[in-house]
């Protein structure tokens, strides 16, 4: 009998609705935690509109804004202990944020100082990775060295729509089921890899789907519904620390500005779609949850957006006025040791041969 893709019937995890309604059942989370969450989206969402004000006054390089993921981002990150690690790619400022990586260094990142890559001691996240997919296989290495230690940590692998087409996911979600790896794959389905509409991404129905014939199961969760995002986060986190293996999950989101401030998407989607999309924002309905359940209300509303003024403006002031890095120090932040290579370029920088 032909195993046809359309006999499968995959159901989008839902906890809020667009209205902010409970339409599933709550994850256990204290008061303190839910206000928690909701802090770091919407000061998140605060920094991304600044950085992208930033790069228009050319005060920092290319930016890739995040605003409309934050639910995906926040919420999985969220689900994660301390000691876990974490795989960014370029748009994961706010999970970033979550794990320990402070926003002043995601903004000398972004303003191309040598410290923005340079991880703090005690923050488990690798560096961000621009080549599309190449974290899929650093995480499962990093995967099979928690496998092999039993340190009962978990690598979660944040990833785009489009990065599953590459062969890097194929060949590290393999490697991952073979292994039975104590990893997430959390792919952001945000409906575009840059031009490219997710329509014409992929064949698949859905990308949850993905890792099924390599043995690996999956889960399509609204992406926007920070409740549902942290539920089956949670879920693949105690898979992975029980031994059971990798999972994927697919966040059903949309990335409401350009792709990078170079890029213009009203020249391949349209505003109506765009429109649509804001209805669903997730900042909005975890507020209207939030306003229902009596947690929130208009005054600390204009609190905290008065407090993300003023954070963010710190965090400006503090990344600009750090000291110029030198090249030398390019070298310092990588590696726990240098590879011989690595080390004759440095020599080669201090003797001034290069510069
Ligand atoms: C291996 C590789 N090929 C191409 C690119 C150029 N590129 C940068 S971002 C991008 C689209 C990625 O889309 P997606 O995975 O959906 O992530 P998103 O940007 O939407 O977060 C491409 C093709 C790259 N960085 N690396
Ligand atoms: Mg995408």
């Amino acid at each position: 009998m032909w195993i046809k893709p359309e006999d499968l019937t995959v159901s989008q995890v839902q906890i809020l609705n667009e209205a902010g309604d409970l339409v599933g059942e709550a994850p256990n989370l204290t008061s303190a935690q839910l206000i928690d969450m909701y802090r770091y989206m919407v000061i998140a969402r605060a920094y991304d509109e600044r950085v992208v004000r930033l790069q228009r006054q050319g005060r920092v390089g290319t930016y890739a804004p995040f605003s409309g993921q934050e639910a995906a981002q926040v919420g999985s990150a969220f689900a994660l202990e301390k000691s876990d690690w974490v795989f960014p790619s370029y748009r994961e400022v706010p999970a970033l944020w979550v794990h320990g990586i402070p926003l002043e260094n995601s903004l000398l990142y972004t303003m191309g100082h040598v410290h923005g890559a340079r991880l703090p001691e005690g923050v488990n996240a690798f560096p961000v990775q621009i080549i599309i997919a190449g974290q899929t296989t650093q995480a499962m290495g990093s995967a099979l060295a928690s496998h092999y230690l039993g340190d009962k940590l978990v690598s979660l692998c944040y990833l785009g729509d489009g990065a599953t087409s590459q062969g890097d996911f194929h060949e590290s979600l393999n490697f991952a089921s073979v292994w039975k790896l104590p990893a997430i794959y959390l792919i952001q389905n945000n409906q575009w890899a840059i031009s490219m509409p997710r329509t014409r991404q992929s064949g698949s129905q859905t990308l949850a789907q993905k890792g099924l014939a390599y043995g690996i199961p999956g889960i399509q969760v609204d992406g926007n519904d920070v409740l549902a995002v942290y539920q089956v986060t949670q879920e693949a986190v105690a898979r992975a620390r029980a031994g059971e293996g990798p999972s994927i999950i697919e966040a059903v989101t949309f990335r409401m500005g350009p792709h990078t401030t170079s890029d213009d998407p009203t020249r391949y989607r349209s505003a109506q779609e765009l429109e649509d999309w804001k209805q669903k924002d997730p900042i909005v309905r975890f507020k209207r949850y939030l306003l229902n359940e009596k947690l929130w209300d208009d005054g600390k509303e204009a609190a905290l957006l008065q407090e993300a003024a003023e954070q963010i403006e710190q965090v400006v002031k503090a990344a600009e006025g750090k000291p110029k890095g030198t090249l030398e120090e390019s070298f310092d932040y990588v590696y726990e040791s240098l590879t011989p290579r690595l080390r004759e370029q440095k020599a080669a920088v201090a003797k001034k041969e290069v510069r």
